[in-house]
């Protein structure tokens, strides 16, 4: 029994530092772009809790299984059988319990979040954008100037409505976090706020066609001056050409 606790408290150990390594590794490896909305905070602590379970999970098995291949293994003139182990009810409820706290947990905070990237602010604007096989318009809803840049205003919530001319299609700036499926025949919407000025990408995300991998806009977050200038101006000097 002395030497089980033993084994126990290694493994926990071990288990432990692996967790840190994992998520070390993963953290490195997955680098997200740029958090340029505030949806960005929240989604990426959650895919962050995300990390650090998988980084657990995964140190759990594999700890346990390279610790027993080196410590438990049969050694020279060994002919004993194993010990005969029938069902641990102990361990068969703590090992329901447990994952279904984490889940529920997790199911809790994904509700939070996404409640919280879906609310309605007071004082957004509406931007429509259209996705067509192999490109994307931009309007504002009382103006009938059609840009291809996509120029959003910082720090002011966005409401994207979303259309599309043929197939489906995908809005996703991956600096927002947030992405929407287009359909065609209805509007769907899309809120986020931007929080950095700067130049992006936007890609659709939904297979459309042969040239789907070209289906990018540019996205310029501007101050809130510059956005009316552009709309003001630029827009219709563009149009009118
Ligand atoms: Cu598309």
């Amino acid at each position: 029994m002395q030497n089980n606790t033993r084994h126990f408290a290694a493994i926990g150990v071990l288990v432990v530092i692996f967790t840190f390594v994992v998520f070390w590794i993963l953290d490195a490896v997955l680098k997200f772009p740029l958090a340029a909305s505030t949806q960005a905070g929240p989604i990426d602590s959650l895919i962050q809790g995300h990390l650090w379970i998988i980084a657990f999970l995964f140190s759990l098995v594999v700890v346990i299984a390279i610790y027993s291949l080196f410590l438990f293994r049969r050694r020279e003139g060994d002919t004993e059988e194993g010990q005969y182990i029938h069902g641990n009810t102990t361990l068969e409820i703590l090992w329901t319990a447990l994952p279904m706290v984490v889940v529920i947990a997790f199911g809790y905070w994904s509700t939070v979040v996404l409640v919280d990237i879906t609310q309605r602010p007071d004082n957004e604007i509406i931007v429509n954008a259209e996705g067509y096989q192999w490109g994307w318009n931009f309007s504002l809803p009382n103006s009938d100037a059609v840009t291809q840049e996509l120029v959003l205003p910082v720090d002011t919530p966005i409401r994207m409505d979303l259309t599309s001319k043929d197939v489906l299609h995908n809005f996703w700036v991956p600096e927002f976090r947030v992405k929407q499926d287009i359909v065609p025949g209805r509007t769907t919407y899309l809120r986020f706020t931007p929080t950095i000025e700067g130049e992006y990408r936007l890609i659709c995300s939904e297979l459309c066609g042969l040239n789907h991998t070209g289906m990018i806009a540019p996205v310029r977050v501007v101050s809130q001056d510059e956005f009316a200038a552009f709309w003001n101006q630029d827009v219709q000097t563009a149009s009118s050409k």
